[in-house]
This record gives C-alpha cells, sequence and structure tokens, in this order.
C-alpha cells in the first residue's frame, strides 16, 4: 500500500488558461508541452489503517548536487540525478486540495484507509515553474500504484488532469498533447515526441521565488472576461497544428517564434482579465527586452513565461552555454535552472518514509 513516483513539471509551449468545466478540469483549448529534467516533484504515498487522518507534509531534499555553489546554476539530466534541498510548507487550502484528489482515487479502488504523504520540490512553489503539474502528476501515479489501480497511461493523465489540468501532460514521455475534449474521458495528454527526439533546452532564470499573488485556478476563473478571449481561441486549432508541422522538421528560428508570440497571447488575455493579472515583475520584461538583443545579434534563442514572472529561455542544445553566459552577465537571475527534454511520471524505488 505504499509507491514513489517522480514527475517532471512542463513548460508549455501552446498554453492551458481557462476551464470549459471547472470541476473536471476540462480546458477550453488543447495544449502542448515539453516535460523538464530539472524542475520535478518526487512524492511517496502510503495508504495504511495505522493512520487515523490523512498526513501530508514537505519534505526537504536528501541529496542535493550543486554544480557551482557561486553561480546557483543547477543541472541535472533525464535520469533525474539531482534534487536542490528546499524548505517548504503546504497550506491548509493545497492540503485540502490534495485529500480531494486521494478521496478520489480511494473512492476508485473502493477503500477508506487513510494515507501519508510526503513530497519533495526541485524548484520553488508557486513561482511559475509548474509546481501543481508535476506535484500532481506524482501524487495522482503514486496514490494509484500503492493502492493497485491498474490504469493506462491515458486514465493516469485524465486522472492527474482532474487534481490540476496541466499535471496531465507531465504523465507522458517527452513532447505532449493534451486534447481538449468534450467531456472527461476525451480530454487526456499523450506522447507526440519522445524526449531524446529534439535536444532542446529551457534554460529557466528565477528571478522571483516568492509565492505569486493569484493561483493559476482562481487567476484562470476570471478568463471570459478578457475581450480577447475568443480571438485568442479561434486561433488556437491553427497553432496545434503548426507546432506538430514544426516539429516533424525541427523548424527550431519557426518554433521559436510562434513559442514567444503564443506566450504573449495569453499574457495579453490574462493582462486584461477582470480584476487583471500581471505575473511580470521588471526583471520579466528586462529578459525580454534581452532576448530580443541577442537574437538580433545571432543568437537563436526564445522566451515563453507561465503563470509567474519567471522566464523559460528556449533554445537548442548548441546554445546552451551561451544563453546561459548572457542571463548571467544581466546579473539578475536568483537561479538558473537548466532543463533538458525529459520523460514522464515513473514510479521509483526510493521511498521518502
Ligand atoms: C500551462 N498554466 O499551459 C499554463 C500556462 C499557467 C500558464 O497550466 O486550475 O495549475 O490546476 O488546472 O494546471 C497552470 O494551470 O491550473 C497552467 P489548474 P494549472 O502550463
Amino acid at each position: 500500500m505504499k509507491a514513489t513516483a517522480r514527475a517532471p513539471a512542463n513548460i508549455a509551449f501552446i498554453k492551458y488558461w481557462g476551464k470549459q468545466d471547472e470541476k473536471l478540469r476540462l480546458p477550453l483549448n488543447a495544449s502542448f508541452s515539453m516535460n523538464l529534467s530539472g524542475a520535478f516533484t518526487t512524492t511517496t504515498v502510503e495508504f495504511s489503517k495505522k493512520y487515523t487522518q490523512d498526513i501530508i507534509e514537505f519534505v526537504s531534499a536528501r541529496h542535493a548536487e550543486l554544480v557551482s555553489a557561486s553561480k546557483k546554476v543547477y543541472r541535472s539530466r533525464n535520469e533525474f540525478g539531482m534534487i536542490v534541498a528546499r524548505d517548504e510548507k503546504f497550506s491548509l487550502e493545497e492540503k485540502n486540495r490534495i485529500i480531494k484528489h486521494l478521496d478520489l482515487i480511494r473512492a476508485k479502488a473502493g477503500i477508506s484507509a487513510m494515507a501519508k504523504v510526503f513530497t519533495q520540490n526541485s524548484f520553488p512553489k508557486g513561482a511559475g515553474a509548474a509546481a501543481s503539474a508535476s506535484g500532481f502528476a506524482a501524487l495522482t501515479m503514486a496514490a494509484a500504484t500503492a493502492l493497485g489501480l491498474a490504469l493506462s497511461e491515458k486514465e493516469l493523465t485524465m486522472l492527474a488532469r482532474i487534481g490540476s489540468g496541466s499535471a496531465c501532460r507531465s504523465i507522458p514521455d517527452g513532447f505532449v498533447m493534451w486534447e481538449k475534449g468534450t467531456g472527461s474521458e476525451s480530454s487526456y495528454a499523450y506522447s507526440l515526441y519522445p524526449s531524446d527526439y529534439w535536444d532542446l533546452r529551457d534554460v529557466l532564470v528565477i528571478v522571483a521565488s516568492e509565492m505569486k499573488k493569484f493561483l493559476s485556478t482562481e487567476g484562470m476563473s476570471y478568463v471570459q472576461s478578457s475581450p480577447f478571449l475568443q480571438s485568442r481561441l479561434r486561433r488556437i486549432p491553427e497553432k496545434i497544428n503548426r507546432i506538430q508541422e514544426l516539429f516533424s522538421r525541427k523548424d527550431f528560428p519557426a518554433l521559436g517564434e510562434l513559442i514567444e508570440k503564443e506566450c504573449l497571447n495569453m499574457h495579453a488575455v490574462m493582462m486584461t482579465q477582470a480584476p487583471p493579472i500581471f505575473y511580470w515583475m521588471t526583471e520579466t520584461l528586462k529578459l525580454i527586452h534581452a532576448v530580443y538583443e541577442w537574437r538580433a545579434q545571432g543568437l537563436p534563442v526564445y522566451f515563453t513565461i507561465d503563470a509567474g514572472p519567471n522566464v523559460h529561455l528556449i533554445c537548442e542544445a548548441k546554445d546552451e552555454q551561451k544563453v546561459i553566459e548572457k542571463v548571467k552577465q544581466l546579473g539578475i537571475a536568483k537561479e538558473i535552472v537548466v532543463n533538458m527534454p525529459a520523460d514522464g511520471t515513473k514510479i521509483i524505488e526510493e521511498h521518502l518514509f
């Protein structure tokens, strides 16, 4: 009745912002993402009659490998070879959301035993690094496995989606499509390409690690108030087709242009909601301008930003070092996490307790 799963965060190239069904977390549009090797969650779940209530805790990392302590550049590989120590706590609201998800999985298995859940992140929670994606992906797979539920990958993605929408994209390997669907059974995620298909990099520049004011769930609940939402949604099918075409022929500059436009489009919707949500900080905008300048100098690097101030710099492997150097020279990064395309959520043998 005990299992541990490790799940990557993911960065969306075509983004999810808005739901057609709040309870089932059915998205307003399809989205497409890359799993991240350096930003991940490890979760151990044990169900047992010995627990009189659900126990849900963050634990600090046991293994920490700092590649460059002074420069704070962390690197990890596909096999998730590194965990950076963090000391964080769940809020009551977060605990309740986790318990609700456990209840759903318990109901599927027809059991009522309480659970102990220990979880560990390799990156700051709530700073636009998609902690809920890796968190609910790891929780779903660990809990389902601990209860002996024989679920297919597709079923696991649908279950993870109910915990947090973007979590469904952290279950399959590599580059992942999440279908919008018309009901719970048709909104699932699958791998379009494995992690070794294209040697891309996401150089994640952390400029702030405080909890963001608006959590995504709440933020996107106001999406209908943006006058730009409908025009955004009309263009998504075209973007989804285009990104598949660009992936099939590995056209990096065209992919980068598309990723950037899509990010700005989503943020335009966020900023024009009522109340408006402005996730960017001064440093975010500095990085955007710097990226334009670096490209003008001949460095092929593009940005994307999620529901937070941090900036994901997308480049090809050959340009990774140049991008890191440029970021360091700017002097605004609190941390830099270098991500390669990663596999999805896996069961591991090493438990957290
Ligand atoms: C994405 N984001 O596609 C977009 C880009 C944030 C900006 O998916 O309410 O935490 O749990 O389904 O998945 C963040 O939204 O929201 C997100 P819920 P979630 O990655």
